[in-house]
């Protein structure tokens, strides 16, 4: 195999592999490559979930954005993040306690073997792994500071995650709610279906980040909840352990183009 591609509208994105290191059929079909320029590389249901070229853009726009906007993140919960690319960012932070909770137990396990971009993350005693459907958690679970969805797309799977009960529930289990939000450009379904059921939480922000090996590299997060602050001078603590994340990055995510303005206005 040379090149795996991604088809979106007759088009599509193309990442030239080496080889394949493993294929796993759990719950989802997981499959793990090393490409030619982007090192390893997961995919999930024939999805690019992560490159190591650019994990970390996502990561950190999905983690230190909420962090830095809550008045003391203490206790998290992270839905789906069984590679432990959000659990590595979360952890750089002064937590105390950390819930993953994973539905597909393999893509935890083929990540530590394969990919390890938790760089140790998974050890930490701070972190607890619940292997469980994030829906069903969120039922029973006690109150979190922060909940950030790192889940696969909205279907299959991920399909629970994004429903209206789903918001529902998880609005009284945190003070703000982060969820990687699609791409509002290709796969404006999906991202309106977030948007619109977010609206529970009252008040929600969009901001946006480039992951160029994500389909057609734009995109959204959806923020919901208490989210109007900010705390800049917590930056100190985590500058020295981040490549993408800073102030200026921070607040221009939140500078929004009028197709997306209009968007939004019409939900
Ligand atoms: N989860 C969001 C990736 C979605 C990518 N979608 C796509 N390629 N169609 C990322 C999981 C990494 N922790």
């Amino acid at each position: 195999m040379e090149w795996f591609v991604e088809k979106y509208d007759g088009s599509g994105i193309m990442i030239k592999v080496k080889k394949k290191i493993v294929e796993v059929q759990s719950l989802q079909k997981i499959e793990i490559y090393e490409t030619e320029n982007f090192g390893k590389m997961l995919v999930i249901d024939g999805k690019v979930q992560l490159t190591e070229f650019d994990e970390f853009i996502y990561h950190e726009m999905l983690v230190h954005v909420p962090m830095m906007i809550h008045r003391d993140p203490r206790e998290v919960l992270i839905i789906g993040g069984g590679d432990g690319g959000t659990l590595r960012e979360v952890l750089k932070h002064d937590v105390e306690k950390v819930v993953l909770v994973e539905i597909d137990e393999k893509v935890v396990e083929l990540s530590k073997k394969y990919l390890k971009i938790d760089h140790g993350a998974f050890e930490d005693k701070r972190l607890e792994i619940v292997v469980e459907d994030g829906r069903d958690y969120v039922n029973y679970c006690k109150k979190f500071d922060l909940i950030l969805v790192d889940s696969t797309d909205p279907v299959g799977v991920s399909d629970p995650l994004f429903g209206k009960d789903f918001f529902e529930v998880a609005k009284d289990k945190c003070d703000i709610l982060c969820t990687q939000a699609q791409s509002p450009l290709i796969q404006r379904d999906l991202f309106l279906k977030i948007w619109k059921f977010s609206k529970v939480f009252g008040k929600r922000k969009v901001y946006l980040s480039t992951i160029p090996t994500y389909p057609f590299a734009l995109w959204a997060f959806v923020l919901a909840g208490d989210v109007d602050n900010f705390y800049p001078e917590r930056f100190e603590k985590i500058r020295k352990k981040v490549r993408h994340y800073n102030l200026d990055v921070h607040r221009s995510a939140f500078s929004l183009p009028g197709w997306l303005r209009d968007v939004l206005e019409q939900r």
